[in-house]
């Protein structure tokens, strides 16, 4: 197990459409468990593969409640194969966008469709903070982050602030 670096915005493989899984492999499930354990690090309930340098169509997510055990899955080439049409507001985070949260409106429900760690077929239908998650993993496959959802007033204003403290820190 690894712990392994998180991009933070603006990096420009945060931008860019992942590519899809070729092979569910050990390789695959080596990094599948080297995100989750970045993920419960940061500590975050979901981590996409960009997110971490690796443009593959691959996140994680773990959305159980404090007090209950863990459940970490694993979402390989996931497609949105249905959404609802009602709407749902949660208060948004990315460690890709650390101390930035803002809502965001999404679908309240949708049906994903994806491989598994054993890349088998597998359907599940998501409401709640389950959905909003999902949701924004796949949005990061695609290269989009929740700012992308607000004005640019506010988008560059977070922008300018995390370029400002990347150069602190570099
Ligand atoms: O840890 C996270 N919390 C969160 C809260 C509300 C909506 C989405 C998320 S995902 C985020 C981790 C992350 O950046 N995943 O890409
Ligand atoms: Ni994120």
């Amino acid at each position: 197990m690894a712990l392994l670096p998180i991009l933070v915005a603006p990096d420009p493989r945060l931008k860019t459409k992942a590519k899809p899984v070729e092979a569910v492999d050990d390789d695959l499930r080596k990094l599948i468990d080297d995100m989750l354990e970045t993920m419960y690090e940061a500590p975050g309930i979901g981590l996409a593969a960009p997110q971490v340098g690796v443009l593959k169509r691959l996140l994680v997510l773990d959305v159980a409640g404090k007090d209950d055990p863990p459940a970490p899955m694993a979402f390989i080439n996931p497609e949105i194969v249905w959404e609802s049409d009602d709407l749902n507001v949660y208060e948004e985070g990315c460690l890709s966008i650390p101390a930035h949260y803002a809502e965001v409106e999404r679908p309240a429900a949708v049906r994903v469709r994806y491989l598994d760690r054993d890349g088998k077929r597998q359907e599940i239908e998501a409401d709640g903070l389950l959905a909003t998650c999902l949701q924004h993993e796949i949005d990061h496959l695609d290269g989009k982050l929740f700012i992308d959802y607000l004005s640019s007033l506010k988008r560059n204003m977070i922008l300018r602030k995390l370029k400002k403290e990347t150069q602190k820190s570099a």
